[in-house]
């Protein structure tokens, strides 16, 4: 399970044709898809989802915009994925996201931002499983 992270194309992506071009940054960068599915999210299951962030100022914008619209979700495989995933999304604020990765490619702003990545090999499991069953994943 630990060369395993958790992914989102985020409904700003879905909603810009950008689901290929996503897939195709993290194929190159050598990850294999074990899972994935195109889904949308209720407000209560977004709300759920980011339970973490729920005293935060954004975390009612955040809500709102992660059930506006159809999301991919995803369950990818690779050494160090975690760290490795993160690196290749960028930060957070795709004015601060290197060349390169998918926030400073796709990302709209702090709060649009394209993608979703795990922060840790205990939120990747816990993430994964809150999407996919042991049926679906490969
Ligand atoms: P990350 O998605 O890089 O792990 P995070 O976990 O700190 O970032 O926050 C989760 C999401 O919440 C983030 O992808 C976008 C939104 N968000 C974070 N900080 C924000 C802010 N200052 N204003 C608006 N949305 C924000
Ligand atoms: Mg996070």
């Amino acid at each position: 399970m630990s060369n395993r992270t958790f992914t989102m194309i985020k409904p700003d992506a879905v909603a810009n044709g950008h689901i290929g071009g996503i897939l195709n940054m993290i194929n190159a960068a050598g990850f294999r898809i074990v899972s994935m599915k195109m889904t949308q999210l209720s407000t209560a299951k977004a709300g759920e989802f980011y339970a973490v962030h729920k005293e935060r100022p954004f975390y009612g914008e955040l809500v709102e915009f992660m059930s506006s619209g159809p999301i991919v979700a995803a369950i990818l495989e690779k050494e160090n994925a975690v760290e490795d995933f993160r690196k290749l999304i960028g930060a957070t604020n795709p004015a601060n996201a290197e060349e390169g990765t998918i926030r400073k490619k796709y990302a709209e702003s702090i709060g649009r931002n394209a993608v979703h990545g795990s922060d840790s090999n205990e939120n990747a499991a816990i993430e994964g499983d809150f999407f996919f069953s042991g049926l679906e994943k490969f």
